[in-house]
């Protein structure tokens, strides 16, 4: 009767704390922390500095490109981009880059994070104020424009982890093998869309990879063919000859077999010829859904260069750690 307040008053007000608490989880799901100008007074000239570095090592070994871009995809798929994959093993810690997932993670990457590092920390002013999960941040965006791709802001503000352990590489990195079905959840996780993925995996217009990642398709692909049926078979015929069944395991492959060294959209042009070299990018094209998007970055460089900057900005967010959380590393392979 005299109840204090009305029972559909008590449901709003239970739906008004449900849209509050999601409004806070949300916030700390996206990290509105991150902005672009974090170091504006700590270390005002960052993107400079770090671009000049960057660009050096670019001009000495062009294949800095791929493996600082494949390395940034890799930090931050594993435990959130806070440049625990660059962290040395140690004592009984077998760190996340002996795993054997980060093969071909080219030295040249962390090679361009430790001279940009040094570079900034060159300066005064500058020096231990930026963290190397940043410097991979612009590094890579540095490498992405240096190679002919989109040049974009990048936000900054993260701090480095303070773990690194093989044991989080497993299920955390999607494999060559994997089809569309197996390879969705695991961006989806990550707040990336069927759209991001596809251009995030754009990123193969760079790069080489080794036989072994995709051997089974071009000799064993199952009891009654030898040959994975959606790769063009002249393309198959070269691959073989690239690879022979006894290749010495230093042979590598060029990802975009046109024009490897430049960032556009030929990786998806590649896909529509059945030019894909991995099983993960190849699925791209066999479902129409997919196959729509892909035609359209190969039919529009425009469009998927915006998609990829949106999708690096968003993998970039992945479970960063801002605030209290981490530390700035003073030296980009061990922890403070
Ligand atoms: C979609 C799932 C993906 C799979 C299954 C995958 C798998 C691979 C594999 C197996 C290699 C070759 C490794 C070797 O040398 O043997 C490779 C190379 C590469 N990946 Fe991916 N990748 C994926 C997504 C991405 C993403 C999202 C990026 C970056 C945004 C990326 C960037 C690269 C680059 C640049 C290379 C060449 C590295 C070099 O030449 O040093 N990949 N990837
Ligand atoms: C290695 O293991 C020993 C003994 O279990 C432990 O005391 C030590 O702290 C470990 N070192 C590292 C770097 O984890
Ligand atoms: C290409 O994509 C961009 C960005 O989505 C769009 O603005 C433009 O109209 C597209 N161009 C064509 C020819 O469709
Ligand atoms: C660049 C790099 O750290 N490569 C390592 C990857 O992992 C293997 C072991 O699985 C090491 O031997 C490499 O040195």
């Amino acid at each position: 009767m005299d109840r204090l307040i009305s029972r559909s008053q008590f449901l709003h007000l239970i739906l008004l704390l449900l849209l509050l608490l999601s409004i806070v989880s949300n916030k700390s799901c996206i990290n509105a922390q991150l902005h672009r100008d974090f170091y504006r007074n700590s270390c005002p000239n960052v993107e400079s500095i770090v671009r000049s570095a960057v660009e050096q090592k670019y001009r000495q070994t062009i294949v800095t490109a791929a493996a600082t871009l494949r390395l940034f995809f890799h930090d931050c798929f594993i435990q959130g981009c806070d440049a625990s994959i660059i962290l040395r093993s140690s004592g009984n810690n077998t760190a996340e880059k002996d795993h054997p997932d980060n093969i071909s993670l080219a030295g040249d990457g962390y090679d361009a994070v430790i001279k940009a590092k040094a570079a900034v920390d060159n300066v005064p002013a500058c020096k231990n104020k930026v963290s190397c999960a940043d410097i991979l941040a612009m590094a890579t965006r540095d490498v992405v424009a240096l190679a002919g791709g989109p040049h974009y802001a990048v936000e900054l503000g993260r701090r480095d982890g303070r773990v690194s352990s093989q044991n989080s590489v497993p299920n955390n990195l999607p494999h060559s093998e994997f089809h569309l079905k197996k390879l969705l959840p695991m961006f989806a996780s990550r707040g990336l869309s069927i759209r991001h993925l596809i251009a995030l995996s754009g990123a193969h217009t760079l790069g080489f990879s080794h036989c072994n990642q995709f051997s089974s398709r071009i000799y064993s692909f199952n009891s009654k063919r030898k040959v994975d049926p959606t790769i063009d078979s002249i393309y198959a015929k070269e691959l073989q000859e690239m690879c022979p069944q006894n290749a010495s395991p230093g042979v590598v492959i060029p990802l975009d077999p046109d024009t490897p060294q430049v960032f556009d959209n030929m990786y998806f042009k590649n896909l529509q010829r059945g030019k894909g070299l991995f099983t993960s990018d190849q699925t791209l094209y066999t479902k129409r859904g997919s196959r729509n998007i892909v035609n359209l970055f190969a039919s529009n460089k425009t469009a998927f260069e915006r998609v990829f900057i949106a999708a690096m900005t968003k993998l970039g967010r992945f479970g960063v750690k801002t605030g209290n959380l981490g530390e700035i590393r003073k030296d980009c392979a061990v922890v403070n």
